[in-house]
């Protein structure tokens, strides 16, 4: 089999790497082809998954407090902007002088801005098809300061080491005198966020399952999909659901012309969602470079919105 010519070589990397580790795992960003980020997208309507609506409303009701404390004419670069949906919101209240929205989902990210310029006919939108976890060269586009704008708690995709890491990367992509709208997902009980990974319909299971699906069509695999489950897992002592695809019965499959078993039991971790105390957030901000100054929640607190600024950069010795 030739994988050389289509298939994407960190993709096939980090599949062949994360499958021979002793607890199998695939990075989370690979959830996200076409169809990840449809049922991403119907995830998020789910009675279960209270982030969106909850995030979506937090933006909504303080939408103006935001505006006064971010300003009018900043560039907006958004991380992870999938279907753009809470984006409205922002760009209403704070009119910037562009919009830069990034996501690996490209052809899904172009979907979903033909939507949103409908609604912004005047303002400039720049996509870029990229991953963000990268130092990125984004469009030149004026000298406003640059407001990041991360919402949907994606943060929680990425473990402590990574997540400091993002934030600092982001902080250079932004440059001087940057700002961050970042939001995050609050610590709540398992009885409530087991279901918001495991939802009754199978939406969330699908989502996970559909990697597996991916993988046979992109790297010419032949895993037996049938012969996994969903599993979502509250990790009191990191604080975090885990995803994982658990197989069913002792199987072998090939990828790429690698041979993997695995046992009955045994599974491929998929995903982190790391939940986090309204300590731990800001702990987390200065640890990657920025400086936390307003916070907004619901009257539950079960999300968290949080303004941050960029630290200035250190010259000198
Ligand atoms: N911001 C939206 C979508 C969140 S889903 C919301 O709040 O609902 C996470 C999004 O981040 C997906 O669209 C996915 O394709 C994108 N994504 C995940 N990892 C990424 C990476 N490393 N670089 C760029 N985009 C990424
Ligand atoms: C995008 N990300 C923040 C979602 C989350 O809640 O961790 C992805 C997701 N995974 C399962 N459901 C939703």
């Amino acid at each position: 089999m030739n994988t050389a010519t289509k298939a994407d070589p960190a993709f096939l990397a980090e599949v062949l790497a994360g499958l021979s580790a002793r607890q199998k795992v695939v990075p989370a960003r690979w959830l996200y082809d076409h169809r990840g980020s449809e049922l991403f997208e119907a995830i998020t309507a789910l009675p279960e998954y209270y982030p969106t609506r909850t995030e979506h409303s937090i933006l909504e009701r303080h939408a103006k407090d935001i505006a006064e404390r971010v300003g009018r004419g900043r560039v907006v670069i958004e991380f992870g902007s999938g279907s753009s949906t809470k984006t409205p919101l922002l760009l209403s209240a704070i009119e910037p002088e562009a919009y830069v929205p990034i996501d690996v989902s490209g052809e899904f990210l172009h979907e979903s801005l033909q939507v949103l310029s409908r609604s912004f006919p005047g303002l400039p939108i720049h996509p870029v098809v990229g991953d963000f976890t990268k130092p990125m060269q984004l469009p030149r586009l004026g000298h406003s300061p640059r407001l990041g704008f991360f919402p949907g708690s994606t943060i929680g995709n990425f473990v402590a080491p990574e997540a400091v890491d993002l934030l600092r990367t982001m902080a250079t992509t932004l440059g001087d005198a940057a700002q961050l709208l970042i939001g995050v997902d609050r610590i709540k009980g398992p009885q409530v966020l087991v279901p918001a990974y495991d939802d009754a319909a199978g939406v969330t299971a699908q989502f996970n399952l559909n990697l597996l699906d991916r993988i046979n069509r992109e790297l010419s695999g032949t895993i037996p999909v049938g012969a996994f489950r969903h599993r979502a897992i509250w990790n009191d002592d990191e604080a975090r659901i885990e995803m994982h695809l658990l197989a069913t019965r002792d199987l072998s499959f090939e990828v790429a012309d690698h041979v993997f078993r695995m046992r009955a039991g045994e599974t491929i971790h998929t995903e982190n969602s790391i939940k986090y105390g309204t300590r731990d957030v800001r702990v987390l901000l200065r640890a990657g470079g920025w400086t936390p100054v307003a916070e907004w929640t619901d009257a539950q607190q079960l999300f968290s919105v949080v303004l941050a600024e960029a630290n200035p950069r250190r010259v000198g010795p």
